[in-house]
């Protein structure tokens, strides 16, 4: 038999870069939430992948930014907890020209994080994401340029999450982290979050993708009940009751909408997708709170996990 492997690479960037999308592509498992918001991912997120004797455990973290609130505080404390223990890390970055790359001066966070892979001489790869979005390609030769001064990353690789290009070259380059280990998942394990955790980030996305930009920053899912039961005619249903915590009386108004509309979709859209990863017919019952300031209180924080 063939000694087992292994390595825990910890995926990190600014907000919005593309961290859960390349993790969830490079897995072909969508185990992370991702919108179009900055701030969707709140915890360090382990994904599995497994090949052989070998098993990469990537770890998606919270975008790096100034943090505003206790909440913001704990996302920065998880990418810093990202930073322990792995063996090596990749930072994804954005190319879309959008949002005007400029050499001389790269966005302060991810200069912050540089210098933080540099105390802790920790292996990069830089991971140029949403090429995509680049009709002038030769564009990459100055973004690369000026990140290999930053730094001297191991290797550098232009991908699309998108469309699942150059995922296979990133899993080429971190299989070399890989050393004689245990495994720490089992063979069919692709996460360590649980299944209540998965639905209540399901839920959020659902939030995240339907609402604009300051109502879904305050949102948080309480998950109150989570079981499965028989339905009348026999077959297994997965019961799910959950509370969705926002800040203003004014944003539960904007969640639940114009005669329960908008909660009624983000209902749909999330049933969806959670009886498409349990395989099972759910029941799910949404409601709204209003618990002010609760991205202060660490009280709340901690019983949501998400500290
Ligand atoms: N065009 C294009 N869009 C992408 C690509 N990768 C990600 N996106 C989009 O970029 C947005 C952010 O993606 P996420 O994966 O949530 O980004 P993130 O870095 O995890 O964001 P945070 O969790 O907020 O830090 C989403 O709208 C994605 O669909 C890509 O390769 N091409
Ligand atoms: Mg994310």
């Amino acid at each position: 038999m063939k000694e087992l492997t292994s390595a825990f690479i910890g995926v990190f960037g600014r907000p919005n870069v593309g961290k859960s999308s390349l993790v969830n592509a490079i897995l072909g498992q969508k185990i992370s939430i991702v919108s179009d918001k900055p701030q969707t991912t709140r915890t360090r997120i382990m994904g599995v992948h497994n090949n052989g004797p070998m098993q990469i455990v990537f770890i998606d973290t919270p975008g790096f930014h100034k943090p505003r609130n206790l909440l913001g505080e704990n996302m920065i404390k998880a990418v810093g907890n990202g930073m322990s223990d792995i063996d090596a890390a990749i930072l994804v970055i954005d190319a879309n020209p959008k949002f005007g790359f400029n050499a001389e001066e790269l966005p302060p966070a991810e200069l912050e994080l540089i210098s933080e892979f540099k105390k802790r001489k920790l292996s990069v790869v830089l991971c140029v994401n949403k090429i995509d979005l680049l009709t002038d390609k030769s564009e990459l030769f100055d973004i690369i340029g000026a990140y290999m001064k930053a730094f001297d990353f191991t290797a550098v690789v232009p991908v699309s999450a998108k469309l699942g290009d150059g995922t296979d070259i990133i899993l080429e380059e971190v299989y070399k982290f890989a050393h004689p280990s245990v495994h720490y998942f089992g063979d069919d394990e692709f996460t360590d979050q649980p299944d209540r955790v998965m639905v209540a980030e399901i839920i959020r996305e659902k939030i995240l993708r339907q609402l604009s930009r300051e109502v879904p920053h305050g949102v948080a899912i309480d998950l109150e009940r989570f079981y499965e039961r028989d339905a009348a005619d026999g077959s297994p249903l997965l019961c799910v009751e959950a509370a969705i915590y926002c800040e203003k009386e004014s944003h539960k108004g904007i969640i639940i909408g114009k005669g329960g509309a908008m909660l009624k979709k983000i209902g749909i859209h999330a049933r969806y997708d959670i009886e498409k990863f349990f395989g099972i017919k759910t029941d799910l019952k949404l409601w709204v709170k209003v618990k002010e300031d609760w991205r202060n209180r660490q009280g709340i924080i901690h019983t949501l996990g998400l500290d």
